[in-house]
């Protein structure tokens, strides 16, 4: 299938590389003009936008971090009036303080280019009925998968999440030849199927799985793939970026960054310093052309590596491995990023309970599950039973609502738990991805 934009996809590297020096200056000044944030961080490293003289003097600009936009909560980064924005989107913070994102008409339009290019990359277009079932709302997934496939003049059903026997039902009478979900939910609508006598890959028109927000790896892509009987490809992004972003080509080698839109490195997470091609590290994300929430330097923390052969797609644009996991301890249950001091965070906050808990995360069937183990207070700890699952309820119920995820909760007695000399280690990760 021909390129959705070939002018892009087809750029010679020699000029994507002069393209990209060219937006990346235009972005330092915009930030040092625009943002007192990253003005000051500038001034402190001693750099100014004139001293990008190369592609390569991107390197020399500060970094941003994500708690660069928790501590400017709400808008502090944004670098355009109010009444320039079309949307906010919202993601789950550490603290139970969520990281706002904003967008300007522009903004919104190259989002939606990023992912028509990606979709048509994959051999969608019109004629396919794109069920799209992330969250639609405050997360990214859905409202971004939703623009690009009507960009591209697919067919889109909203299905969102949940309610998944009428997601079977819906996507077998509307013919869906393509889902967008994170891959635990596909697995999960496979199960369900299966149970309403329905076997996606013999009784749909489904071909194509476009899949991720979460981490998943090349086992399971078989294993969707084998089950199910589609195609599954990889999609990257984050709030931050915008949202959804990126995706595999048809080859599955790994996703496409287009350079127009993103600058990428990897560098080590300790040192900060530059990594090459194949070696496994940080992420790092200049977003080029983003107007309402400039990105620079942006230290995502997730771990990949840059892949810098030819795709056989003949597309210039480097491509990164999928992503094996955080530097950071963010979990993701059923798409949903939580983390261990959020929960922590919520424990402090119920009086019955202490500072002594453990996650211990798992994979039933199909499905993300999280266990939390607190210790009960020693002046609340009591032999009634009846008082035990007063206090558990309350616990879960806390924590469903700080994390917009169900837990089980577990309480048990004062002194169980494991104590630590050094760094805590909380979370007990037993799925096999
Ligand atoms: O998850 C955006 C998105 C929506 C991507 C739908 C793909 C599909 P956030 O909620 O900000 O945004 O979470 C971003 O999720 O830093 C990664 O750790 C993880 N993540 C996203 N996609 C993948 C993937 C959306 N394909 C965080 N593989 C990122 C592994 C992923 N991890």
């Amino acid at each position: 299938m021909s390129p959705w934009n070939p002018r892009f996809e087809e750029m010679p590297a020699a000029e994507l590389d002069r393209l990209q020096y060219r937006l990346a200056k235009t972005l330092a000044y915009r930030l040092y003009a625009f943002s007192p944030l990253y003005h000051a961080r500038m001034r402190e490293a001693n750099v100014h936008p004139d001293d990008i003289r190369s592609l390569e003097d991107v390197r020399k600009l500060p970094f941003m971090y994500k708690r660069d936009l928790r501590d400017t909560y709400p808008t502090g980064l944004f670098t355009v009036p109010r009444e320039e924005l079309v949307r906010y989107h919202v993601s789950s913070g550490t603290t139970g303080k969520p990281t706002v994102v904003g967008y300007t008409e522009k903004d919104i339009e190259l989002w939606t280019e990023s992912l028509a290019r990606a979709f048509t990359s994959i051999g969608l277009g019109r004629g396919d009925v794109i069920q799209v079932s992330y969250g639609y709302g405050l997360f990214t997934g859905g409202l971004g998968a939703h623009y690009g496939a009507e960009r591209i003049g697919a067919t889109v059903l909203p299905t969102s999440v949940g309610n998944t026997e009428r997601q079977v039902e819906l996507m077998q009478d509307l013919g869906a030849t393509a889902i967008a979900c994170t891959p635990s939910y596909l697995l999960h609508i496979g199960e369900v199927a299966e149970k309403m006598g329905i076997n996606l890959g013999r009784d749909t028109a489904l071909r194509t799985g476009i899949l991720g927000a979460e981490p998943w790896s090349e086992q399971m892509r078989r294993h969707i793939q084998e089950r199910l009987g589609i195609k599954a490809y990889d999609i990257y992004g984050t709030s931050e970026l915008s949202g959804p972003m990126f995706t595999e080509c048809a080859e599955q080698r790994g996703i496409h960054v287009w350079r127009d839109l993103a600058y990428i490195e990897v560098i080590d997470p300790e040192s900060g310093e530059p990594l090459g091609p194949g070696e496994r590290g940080e992420l790092v994300i200049t977003m080029l052309q983003k107007e309402a929430l400039p990105m620079c330097r942006y230290r995502i923390g997730d771990i990949t590596s840059i892949i810098d052969e030819d795709c056989p797609c003949g597309r210039a644009h480097p491509r990164i491995e999928r992503i094996t996991g955080r530097v950071d301890d963010m979990l993701i249950i059923r798409g949903i990023n939580v983390f261990p001091s959020q929960i922590e965070h919520a424990l402090l906050e119920i009086p019955e309970v202490g500072e002594h808990f453990q996650i211990v995360v798992d994979r039933k069937g199909a499905l993300d599950e999280m266990l939390v183990r607190v210790e009960v207070r020693k002046e609340a700890f009591s032999d009634k039973i009846a008082d035990l699952m007063q206090i558990q309820r309350g616990v879960a119920h806390k924590l469903r609502n700080s994390l917009n995820v169900a837990v089980d909760v577990e309480l048990v007695e004062p002194g169980s738990l494991p104590r630590f000399e050094g760094k805590a280690k909380r979370v007990i990760d037993r799925r096999v991805l």
